[in-house]
């Protein structure tokens, strides 16, 4: 017996006693200088004294990043413990959680826990991996909100954050109390637009908060893309929805107009009556010093700041008293000492920093996460830690704490090491953040590492690279990438930065991305209903030489594959990125088939002469994609074909550079390899042109004799006869 098989044998069978419960109580853009336990120049002003209270007893860190500053993607890297990039959620416009993939939900559930997902949920498609989902639609409101469950659509009068965790309490009293459980709790607040309860409405009115230092940033010395932000304070605030005066627009150059206030059309008469005793006098005061030009210019936006934080700390203080709520029913119910309490929001967010409210920057503000941790026995308690994580490490923490494994495709690392004080010398030294620049407040797409120190930013679209001394810069205020002090700084940091991308796969060629023309979106949704039909055996996946089968290459395909429930994925000009995204939008959505056939790279090739380790890597994550969610079925790993006349022809040369590197990704079962050039080539190694007239898509001959290479593998994959 293998020594490891011996040692799993001996370790005592846990039991459902010693796994632990996990709660997680997350929130919805909330700042780090937002909660007292951070220190940050709120604290007295606005305490937060529930959730310090995890502190407390556990442990606060302070170097917690997100991978890519927004809701969705924040939550889908949760969810898979896998960046964007490689979840395929990569932002909220456009993007659609592919439910199919493993998520640490899912393991949990597999391996006896009960699992509860309430509140914002934000994914598009609906959960999975929850014995129990009640989600708010879409981001939610805060008063009288919507959710959707199994059951459909429901609305519940009341405070959405006092809901939630109504809603949180009562599934943990009905639960299964022979198992453990997980509990995701997740509130909509305090995001935009900021619509405190009503028992918050006076809170803090006669304070007045600080103002950060960089409130009237400039945007000079750094990238030109911050200029065009629209997420500003002084310009970027509506007079309706974000300001919550009622009526016409007054000041027009210093509101915007867009839209109501949706959630005071949404409140009960009653609520209406509280929040306007809350709001007319003042409302009214300030129309009256704008008019009497008492307050003007700067003042305007000093205003509005103190509106912003007065509703945001509001928001802020229901989700702290819920918090409390939670902790007490561990508390009265026995659950304290079994239960790991993790507190943390989707992203930070600008209190005023930089000019600023929202997110998306890779600036500290919104990169940070809050993310407090209590497991009494396990991590010690009072314990300020500073080791690098990242949303990415949450679900390979939660799998190890319940005594799961850890699929090897997850990007994050478990923290437990680092929660029990231990220090792991291997412990990473940067963080890889992403974003992909989606239209809402104009900011600019960009990537970038922070190291303990530094932090190294590059806007693609300007090609403008940012570094930042953090420890002296800390408002990140200026970039030093061109000061001949920091040459080698800049240096080291542009390697690291290389080499985080490489380390979680990142490159054009793995950036899922959809193409926009008409034909390709049509051939994608007539695909994706093919797929959803099911009773597909074998499945084609590649470019305009797999897309050949439905011209040149008919004949064969009829007498070969017809009879064989064969769906040809094959779309002209794609190159790796697109197929990892057609395949995590749609195309495999009631797929099962016996076996995948791969030939895919040669775009990747022609059209951008990627390096062969990025393609080969692509199609690495296409066949660890493939087999995450169809596990069931083999793949059959064809050889990039041939291209141009002669051997030594540079793009021949780089096909070959991926042959060499993919051949290896092929075990002898679930990924067979089958090496096609020899069949196309003639003895001197030119490419004939009967076979190829372009040096790159094959004619109907050239099909013929890819079908008859593939045959033999063909009929042993679908168990079916050989067709001679
Ligand atoms: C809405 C907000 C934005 C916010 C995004 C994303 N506008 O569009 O200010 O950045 O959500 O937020 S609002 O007028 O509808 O409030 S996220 O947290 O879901 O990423
Ligand atoms: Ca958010």
């Amino acid at each position: 017996m293998r020594p490891i098989l011996l040692l799993a044998l001996l370790v005592p069978h846990l039991s459902a006693q010693d796994r632990p419960n996990i709660l997680f109580l997350f929130s919805d853009d909330h700042a780090l200088n937002a909660i007292s336990a951070y220190g940050g120049p709120l604290k007295d002003l606005a305490p937060t004294p529930n959730i310090d209270r995890i502190a407390k007893e556990g442990e606060i860190f302070t170097r917690s990043y997100c991978g890519n500053s927004i809701c969705g993607p924040s939550r889908a890297t949760i969810l898979t413990g896998k960046h964007s990039h490689i979840n395929g959620f990569l932002d909220n416009n456009n993007a659609r959680f592919d439910g199919s993939q493993t998520t640490f939900p899912k393991l949990l559930q597999k391996a006896g826990y009960q699992t509860s997902m309430i509140g914002k949920w934000h994914l598009v498609s609906e959960p999975t991996g929850f014995d129990n989902w009640e989600v708010l639609l879409d981001q939610g409101t805060y008063y009288n909100p919507d959710f959707l469950s199994a059951k459909g659509k429901s609305r519940v009068e009341g405070y959405c954050t006092d809901i939630i965790t109504d809603k949180a309490i009562a599934w943990l009293d009905g639960r299964d109390k022979s198992k453990p459980f997980l509990l995701m709790c997740q509130h909509k607040a305090p995001h935009r637009n900021w619509a405190p309860a009503p028992r918050h409405l006076e809170l803090f009115k006669d304070v007045t908060f600080p103002e950060p230092a960089t409130l009237f940033d400039d945007y000079a010395n750094r990238s030109g893309t911050l200029k065009e932000q629209e997420m500003s304070i002084a310009k970027n605030f509506s007079w309706a929805a974000d300001m919550k005066f009622k009526g016409e627009n007054l000041f027009p150059d210093n509101f915007t107009n867009e839209g109501k206030n949706g959630e005071y059309l949404r409140m009960t008469p009653e609520q209406q009556a509280t929040w306007d005793a809350a709001h007319d006098a003042e409302n009214a005061a300030f129309i009256e010093d704008v008019k009497s030009g008492k307050i003007a210019g700067k003042d305007i936006t000093r205003w509005k700041y103190q509106r912003y934080m007065r509703d945001y700390l509001r928001c802020v203080r229901a989700v702290d008293e819920n918090v409390g709520r939670m902790l007490d029913y561990l508390d009265k119910n026995d659950l304290t000492k079994n239960t790991l309490v993790v507190y943390a929001s989707d992203q930070g967010f600008y209190l005023g920093e930089h000019g600023w409210f929202d997110k998306r920057w890779m600036f500290e503000q919104s990169l940070s996460m809050p993310f407090l941790v209590r497991w009494p026995g396990v991590a010690p308690a009072g314990v300020k830690n500073d080791a690098l994580v990242q949303n990415i490490d949450y679900a390979p923490t939660f799998l190890e704490a319940a005594g799961q494994p850890i699929p090897a495709t997850v990007q994050g690392k478990s923290l437990l090491p680092v929660l029990k004080g231990q220090k792991p010398a291997d412990w990473r030294k940067e963080i890889y953040y992403f974003y992909s620049g989606e239209a809402t407040h104009h900011v600019a797409a960009h990537d970038g590492i922070r190291t303990e120190t530094h932090k190294l930013m590059y806007f693609p679209g300007t090609k403008e690279w940012n570094l930042f001394d953090l420890q002296k810069d800390p408002d990140e205020m200026k970039s030093v990438h061109d000061d001949p002090a920091y040459a080698t700084v800049f240096e080291d940091m542009k390697k690291r930065y290389a080499e985080e991308r490489a380390r979680y796969h990142m490159s054009a060629a793995t950036l899922p991305g959809n193409r926009t023309e008409p034909w390709w979106k049509q051939r994608h949704q007539q695909k994706s209903a093919l797929a959803k039909q099911g009773g597909h055996d074998l499945v084609f996946i590649g470019d305009s030489i797999t897309q050949g089968w439905e011209g040149h290459g008919k004949a064969t395909w009829d007498k070969y594959y017809a009879g064989r429930k064969a769906l040809n994925l094959g779309f002209s000009g794609d190159r790796t990125e697109h197929v990892l995204w057609r395949l995590m939008n749609g195309e495999l959505e009631n797929v099962d088939p016996k076996a995948f056939v791969i030939m895919i790279g040669t775009n990747n090739t022609g059209h951008r002469q990627d390096p062969p380790e990025q393609t080969a890597e692509a199609i690495k994550l296409i066949i660890e994609l493939l087999q995450d969610r169809k596990p069931n079925a083999k793949i059959l790993l064809l050889s990039v074909f041939p291209r141009a006349e002669k051997p030594d022809a540079p793009l021949r040369q780089i096909n070959q550079g991926i042959n060499e590197k993919i051949k290896g990704f092929a075990d002898s079962d679930k990924v067979q390899w089958l090496d096609m050039t020899g069949s196309f080539l003639a003895p001197d190694g030119t490419l004939p042109k009967e076979l190829m007239p372009d040096f790159l898509h094959p004619q109907g001959p050239g099909y013929e004799i890819w079908a008859k290479a593939m045959e033999s593998k063909i009929a042993a994959l679908t168990g079916t006869a050989e067709i001679p």
